[in-house]
């Protein structure tokens, strides 16, 4: 039984490094990947962690400085003032603070990764993941130009992504799909709304289901079961929640409304690795398909998406893509890749597996602080 006597320190980070293109969502473009990142030291050894939280409240209601005050203030000194750590722990330790699951999985995950570098083991294992095999996925972002969209379709395709997710909105959503199955009528298509839309737009949603797609991800607001519900009894096409799903309890909920017939399962989110390990459990007992979002992680967030879809119980592709299409530059070596039949091969090595690159976190580092436990 490996456990952590005592956390000795924390390094927190804020890095920005500039994306290879903009990104554009319903909810806003951006130019640069701002993210907060943590380094817990423990004796010879070292656990990192990355949070999903933007630089606003657009997508989720925490931001990076939320997540920065969450964790100084309330989850390090949790850690801080437990001794003798163990795995079976860490879920219940954070259970006393309502939401923040985006600060919550920073620090949850860099404690696996810890954890599961002191015992010589990579994570998967840790977590009782069972295949190698990733299914890859990309989320192209809206473009003004659609022969620039239909290029990276038709490159996607080249590169064998399992499945291609587009990002819509209300202006930009039949008239864009009726070209793309025109060019390709029988790529396996998904789109992500964002919350773009309301039930006024019933109708109008009704008319997706003759493009064929998997599924179209947050048609209506991030806090919303009951709308969803009865979307989701009009459509053919299978309705995905993401932003709606934050806990076990909202899982349930969705799944008993029947507000969806497949749930976006996002670490980064939902808490943690540990935490999302039982809402999968809940999905794959319920029949409910899954996958593993992403929220454009560096490299530490992917090892983490990464590792977490080796457990039993994801049904569907991610939105796990190649680092290159987002960074010039990663502060992880080695960058995901896809093989010649589009699936990634987990890192390999103790712990995520990637190597930390504290050259590039340097050079892109917007914040630094270390928090010493005495
Ligand atoms: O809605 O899934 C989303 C990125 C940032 C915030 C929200 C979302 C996304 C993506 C990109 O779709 C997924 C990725 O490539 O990491
Ligand atoms: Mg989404």
């Amino acid at each position: 039984m490996t456990q952590i006597n005592k956390i000795d320190s924390a390094e927190l980070y804020i890095i920005r490094i500039p994306l290879v293109s903009p990104f554009e969502t319903s909810l806003k473009k951006i130019t640069h990947k701002e993210v907060l990142i943590l380094k817990l030291n423990s004796g010879d050894y070292s656990g990192w962690g990355e949070c999903a939280a933007d630089t606003d409240p657009f997508y989720y209601y925490e931001t990076i400085k939320t997540a920065l005050y969450t964790t100084e203030n309330f989850l390090l000194p949790i850690l801080f003032d437990t001794k003798k750590i163990k795995l079976e722990d860490i879920q219940y330790l954070f259970s006393i603070i309502r939401g923040h699951n985006m600060a919550k999985a920073m620090v949850e995950n860099a404690m696996l990764d810890l954890i599961s570098k002191k015992k010589e083991k990579p994570l998967y294992r840790l977590i009782g993941g069972t295949h190698k095999n990733i299914m890859s996925g990309i989320s192209i972002g809206i473009k003004d130009n659609i022969n620039d969209l239909l290029k990276l379709i038709a490159e996607s395709i080249q590169k064998k992504y399992h499945r291609i997710k587009l990002k819509i909105n209300k202006r930009n959503d039949i008239e864009l799909l009726n070209n793309i199955r025109k060019e390709f009528p029988n790529t396996s298509i998904m789109v992500d709304a964002n919350g773009d839309y309301s039930l006024n737009d019933l109708e109008h949603l009704k008319q997706f289901d003759k493009f064929n797609l998997m599924m179209i991800e947050q048609p209506f607001e991030y806090n919303d079961f009951y709308k969803h519900s009865l979307l989701q009894k009009e459509l053919k096409t299978p309705v995905c929640l993401d932003e709606s799903i934050n806990c076990l309890n909202d899982a349930i909920t969705a799944i008993k409304l029947k507000s969806c017939k497949i749930i976006n399962i996002k670490q980064g989110r939902l808490g943690g690795l540990l935490n999302t390990k039982t809402i999968l459990e809940y999905c794959s007992k319920n029949n409910i398909d899954t996958w593993s979002g992403g929220m454009l992680e560096t490299g530490i967030g992917r090892a983490f998406n990464l590792h977490l879809q080796t457990l039993f119980g994801f049904t569907l592709p991610g939105d796990t893509s190649e680092t290159s299409r987002y960074f010039h530059e990663d502060i992880v070596s080695e960058p995901v890749v896809l093989n010649k039949d589009g699936f990634i091969k987990l890192p390999e090595g103790n712990g995520i597996g990637v190597k930390i690159i504290q050259k590039t976190i340097d050079i892109y580092k917007v914040f630094y602080k270390k928090l010493k436990n005495n």
